[in-house]
């Protein structure tokens, strides 16, 4: 039969091709897990950790800061809101792009970004911490580093609530943390703007595709998971330098270092737009009419890095459409 079907053998290596094999060859549990990880919560209460919070949240932030311009608003926006965010920590996370010469440079660099904005911001009160120099290198091995070390600790402190990890980057930190200490599953809550749009062609992001085993861990593992899609999604958050040279530029050391940095990205801003993708992670956490959410079944990525959907899986919350404008005036009211 398979003689018969030539292409079998291309479909045969997608995940769940079939209705049965996995992408690795192995066949999957009837359960939606498959990472070998243990089921940190029941449905339900995973359901209840993605409620949104009501309360003041414990944050802590995993960025690839110096890999564009938008980690850097992120990280300033979640700090300049208080009263809904508690900045524990800030992770700095591995990057490769035009920007680094490979996770580990990329990492670096974020490191001192991180550290630049927090003295701006004047929060030598919140610690940063390196994080991985480089991508995990099969399903289920952890990167070991200060940042998934300190996660671990962190979340297995006391408090009233979950611990919020907001995940702006290739979420190599976050999944290491994971597989170090599965029962952090139960005690956090992850926040992560990675893939596209279910819908969307392909879901070849860039936080995404850098650690595909990182980004499979908070798919599959069950942690509870805000999905913050890329295109079709965050892509609507765009601003223009003229936009900020109104509005941010002039208005204290914070809004001129963002607005510089925004500037220097092109030496010609005519009719040019760029997204703050990141920014749409912490708007969620700050006030639940910025975006609009919905509870879906997790979804897989294959090695196409096309989504495939299953509605046995576990529910996570993701995020359908944004306000742009509500968002923008929040955030350029609190950056000034
Ligand atoms: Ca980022």
């Amino acid at each position: 039969m398979a003689s018969s079907y030539p292409k079998m053998a291309v479909l045969g290596a997608l995940p769940n091709a079939g209705g049965r094999r996995g992408g690795d060859g192995k066949l999957p549990a009837a359960e939606w897990y498959d990472t070998g990880m243990p089921t940190p919560l029941t449905d339900s209460e995973r359901v209840a950790a993605l409620e949104w919070p009501t309360q003041r949240v414990d944050v802590v932030l995993d960025t690839d800061t110096y890999n564009e311009i938008d980690d850097q608003f992120a990280l300033a926006y979640a700090a300049r809101a208080p009263e809904r965010i508690g900045l524990e920590a800030v992770y700095a996370a591995p990057f490769h792009n035009e920007r680094s010469t490979g996770p580990a440079d990329g990492m670096e660099k974020s490191f001192a970004e991180i550290a630049r904005l927090l003295n701006i911001l004047g929060r030598s009160d919140v610690p940063a911490f390196r994080g991985a120099t480089a991508w995990m290198p099969e399903s289920e091995t952890p990167v070991s580093s200060p940042a998934a070390d300190d996660l671990v600790a962190r979340a297995h402190q006391d408090r009233i609530g979950k611990l919020h990890v907001v995940a702006i980057g290739a979420p190599t930190n976050v999944a290491s943390a994971l597989l170090l200490a599965p029962d952090i599953a139960s005690r956090i809550t992850v926040t992560w703007l990675g893939g596209h749009a279910r819908g969307h062609w392909d879901t070849r992001e860039f936080n995404l595709f850098q650690d595909a085993h990182a980004s499979r861990i908070l798919l599959d593992s069950g942690v509870p998971l805000v999905r913050v899609p890329c295109l079709g999604v965050a892509e609507h958050l765009r601003t223009t330098e003229a936009e900020l040279a109104r509005y941010l530029k002039g208005r204290g050391p914070l809004a001129d270092y963002l607005y510089q940095t925004y500037a220097d990205v092109y030496p010609d801003h005519f009719a040019k737009s760029r997204v703050l993708w990141d920014v749409v992670a912490i708007a969620w956490l700050i006030d639940p009419g910025l975006t609009t959410t919905a509870l879906l079944p997790s979804p897989r990525f294959s090695e196409f890095f096309t989504w495939s959907e299953d509605p046995r899986r576990h529910l996570i919350r993701e995020v359908l459409a944004l306000d742009r404008d509500a968002i923008l005036a929040d955030l350029f009211t609190r950056l000034r």
